[in-house]
């Protein structure tokens, strides 16, 4: 039996293209696995467990009836669903991971993690991460009616994409010391994660030898899974159409 990782999917009504291959996989593909990791960025944006939309509805039954089927489902929150909690794990039967976790893949001790944390050098973002985290500010966003939750966070996401296209590609990606730290203080020397759009496998050197990272693919333009069984770990991708 196999256990899957996808990431950056970007759910949202007006990509109703992504929305019918992730329903695939959940109804075709996810029964037969043990285990489905969602290593963050499930969604477009998440504004809050209490937004049931019919379009999160639909997500949520998918979920829902995987864990029903006896598929364990785990959740890391991303950098676009870091609201996303304990209620829709509830709702689903999902279980919420912290943002870091040491899973055990087929006995090999594995750091799993959404990845925005790695890219150290994204300084601005690592200070926007750091507002948008404290639990004061969440319970404040909360207690605002959906309507204008929805409004705020249009205006800065059109505020931020203007910033974001004066980026360097190099400071969106992951810092290699950091990920070194990470292996590191885990004890660890494999490592799964999304965020960045890059999917690959990577070599580091760490103090506990040769390292490999898996980098999870988006879905924009295909779906991507990552596969692993007892021989190892595929990066596949599936048809949108
Ligand atoms: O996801 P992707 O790849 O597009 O970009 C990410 C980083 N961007 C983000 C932003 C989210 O996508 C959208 C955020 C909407 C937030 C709504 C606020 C809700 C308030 C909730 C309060 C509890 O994550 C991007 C990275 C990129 O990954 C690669 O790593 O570079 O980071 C940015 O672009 C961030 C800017 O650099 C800094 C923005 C400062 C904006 C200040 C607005 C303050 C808002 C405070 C809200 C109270
Ligand atoms: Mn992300």
């Amino acid at each position: 039996m196999t256990t899957l990782f996808i990431a950056d999917l970007h759910l949202s009504p007006l990509r109703p293209d992504i929305t019918a291959c992730f329903l695939r996989f959940m109804q075709e593909e996810a029964p037969m696995a043990k285990k489905l990791y969602v290593l963050g960025d499930l969604f477009e944006f998440w504004i809050g467990d209490d937004d049931n939309s019919p379009f999160n509805v639909t997500i949520k039954d998918a979920f829902k009836a995987l864990t029903a089927s006896g598929v364990a489902c785990y959740f890391i929150q991303g950098n676009r669903d870091f609201l996303l909690g304990q209620r829709f794990c509830k709702e689903t039967g999902m279980q919420l991971l912290p943002e870091t976790a040491v899973i055990d893949l087929y006995g090999t001790p594995t750091v799993i993690l959404h990845g925005d944390t790695l890219c150290t050098k994204d300084e601005k973002y690592q200070e926007f991460r750091r507002t948008v985290h404290q639990k004061w500010l969440q319970r404040l966003f909360h207690c605002i009616p959906l309507f204008i939750r929805k409004k705020i966070v249009s205006n800065v996401q059109n505020k931020i994409k203007q910033q974001k296209h004066f980026k360097q590609m190099e400071i969106m990606d992951v810092t290699p010391e950091e990920v070194v730290n990470v292996l590191e203080s885990h004890h660890v020397t494999h490592m799964i994660h999304g965020h960045t759009h890059r999917p690959n496998t990577h070599k580091h050197q760490t103090n506990q030898g040769s390292a490999t990272r898996i980098v999870l693919g988006d879905w924009y333009t295909q779906g991507s899974i990552l596969v692993c069984n007892e021989n190892g770990c595929e990066l596949q991708q599936r048809s949108l159409g």
